[in-house]
């Protein structure tokens, strides 16, 4: 029987991805438009803050949505009355959920010293537990592009990563990390468990200010044994950050 890695889960993440009913709002009169960008702008702004979890919200490049909301929050419960308080504003009847993500920010135990703070032998204020803590509660970042995809470990006859001894799951891990210790500063990601939750293993959140950082980074990974072997991928989506006082400028076309 293979172990799994000790982990630990942080706050709970939805990733709601809306399209909007243009030719609605089109036809829509002046003053229900202009209630509804209020009451779209009022929910976005009195839903952030960086103490309990955060909210965001980006426009979606292509046909796959055209907005996503990004809520963090310690419970599920928040996020259910989240989604469901979005829904009941007139702006959401504008809007058709196309897809969502249910998701748990997540630390595990490959490296040594994460092993070590798993068992409880790491101080709370050391820079190691803040990190861990950085990563299960994390700020989300003021960049301008949001990369998200779920993703999955592979499970076929030939590579299966559930088969592996723990050893070589954190031999794969560490090149892995390696890699994505190159893009400090460029790229940040925020690593969500979903195992039980969604469809997919992890949802995979980055954020960059050039997207390009973001491609470079992936196509490095992709010859990672980590990816080239062992990742299955679903769809992805781009976005690019706005402040939800700019929702009448976005609904303007
Ligand atoms: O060093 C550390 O403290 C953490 C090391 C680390 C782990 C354990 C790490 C680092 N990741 C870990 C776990 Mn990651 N990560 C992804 C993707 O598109 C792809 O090919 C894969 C999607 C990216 C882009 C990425 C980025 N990582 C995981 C896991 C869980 C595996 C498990 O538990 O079995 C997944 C699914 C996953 C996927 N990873 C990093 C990055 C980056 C940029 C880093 C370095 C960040 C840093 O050190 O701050």
């Amino acid at each position: 029987r293979r172990e799994p890695p000790l982990t630990e889960e942080g706050w709970y993440a939805l990733h709601d991805f809306r399209t909007v009913d243009w030719d609605a709002w089109r036809d829509a009169p002046e003053r229900t438009r202009e209630r509804a960008v209020g009451e779209g702008i009022a929910f976005l702004d009195t839903h952030s803050d960086p103490e309990t979890g955060g909210t965001a919200v980006y426009t979606v490049l292509g046909h796959k949505a055209d907005l996503v909301v990004l809520h963090l929050r310690p419970t599920l419960d928040e996020l259910d009355q989240l989604e469901r308080g979005f829904e009941s504003t007139e702006f959401a009847g504008f809007t058709e959920q196309t897809s969502s993500y249910i998701s748990v920010t997540e630390a595990s135990g490959y490296t040594e010293r994460a092993r070590e703070y798993f068992e409880g032998e790491v101080d709370d204020d050391s820079g190691l537990a803040q990190y861990i803590q950085s990563r299960l509660h994390p700020e989300i970042p003021d960049m301008d592009y949001l990369s998200f995809y779920p993703m999955s470990k592979r499970r076929t006859a030939e590579d299966n990563w559930y088969d592996l001894p723990f050893e070589d799951r954190a031999e794969h891990m560490a090149s892995h990390g390696d890699i994505g210790r190159d893009y400090g500063g460029k790229v940040q990601q925020m690593i969500t468990g979903s195992v039980g939750l969604d469809d997919h293993e992890w949802g995979v959140t980055l954020w960059a200010d050039d997207m390009t950082d973001v491609k470079d980074l992936l196509y490095e990974m992709r010859f990672d044994p980590s990816t080239s072997r062992f990742a299955e991928f679903g769809q992805f989506y781009t976005g690019r950050r706005f402040e939800p006082r700019d929702l009448p400028a976005f609904m303007a076309g």
